[in-house]
């Protein structure tokens, strides 16, 4: 597929179904714990500076975001779990949303599920990777911010990601740094891979 990432915009933000853009366009959702680095992903991915917004005050996101890339694919960016000043109610309502997302949508040809390869995944990134296998979801893992790792040090972190994962073999496994752009090419061929299987 030939798309070209220079016609890309905000499409809508959506709480739920109702509010779903209604076509086959087929979609790449982004999911991660809060500041992991999923809208920097997007921007990365798409060359632009700040078409998804970043910033440094987590759990801002608070609606799934759907980005329209050249009227071929959809990027979703998801608001990031594990963010500890939410309210409970915040986070049941924000459960909802994604599961219902993650769990009906047809669109949807993959998760890019992002952690920090700087550190162990958290008890909600091993519950997301759960998840997404439970429900058969293909899974492209994204390890974010590689530039803050010694590149000696990249398989260390690495291994010890995909084991308290309990990573599937089968799924990508991919670096990445939106600073320096490693994973870039890598990122593209795998959510490319996805959006031709089906
Ligand atoms: N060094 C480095 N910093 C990064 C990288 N990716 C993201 N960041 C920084 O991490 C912070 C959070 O990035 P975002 O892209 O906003 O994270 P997010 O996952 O979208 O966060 P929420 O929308 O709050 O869920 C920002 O300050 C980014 O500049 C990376 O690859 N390397
Ligand atoms: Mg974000």
């Amino acid at each position: 597929m030939e798309i070209n990432t220079h016609n890309a915009e905000i499409l809508l933000s959506a709480a739920n179904k109702s509010h779903y853009p209604q076509d086959d366009i087929p979609e790449i959702a982004l999911a991660g714990r809060s500041n992991v680095g999923k809208s920097s992903f997007i921007n990365t991915l798409l060359n632009r500076k700040n078409l998804a917004r970043t910033s440094g005050k987590p759990g801002k996101t608070q609606l799934l975001n759907f980005f329209n890339i050249d009227d071929k694919l959809r990027f979703v960016d998801v608001p990031g779990y594990g963010y500890a000043k939410v309210s409970k109610t915040e986070r049941a309502k924000w459960g909802k949303m994604i599961e219902e997302y993650l769990t009906s949508r047809e669109n949807l040809r993959a998760v890019v599920s992002l952690v920090d390869l700087r550190h162990d995944p958290s008890a909600d990134d091993v519950q997301m990777y759960e998840f997404l296998k439970y429900y058969e979801i293909p899974v492209i893992l994204v390890a974010t911010k590689a530039d803050k790792i010694p590149r000696g040090k990249w398989n260390k972190h690495e291994s010890a990601i995909k084991k308290k994962l309990n990573f599937d073999p089968n799924d990508d496994f991919i670096l990445f740094s939106s600073v320096d752009k490693t994973g870039m090419e890598a990122s593209w061929n795998s959510i490319l891979d996805k959006v031709a299987e089906k």
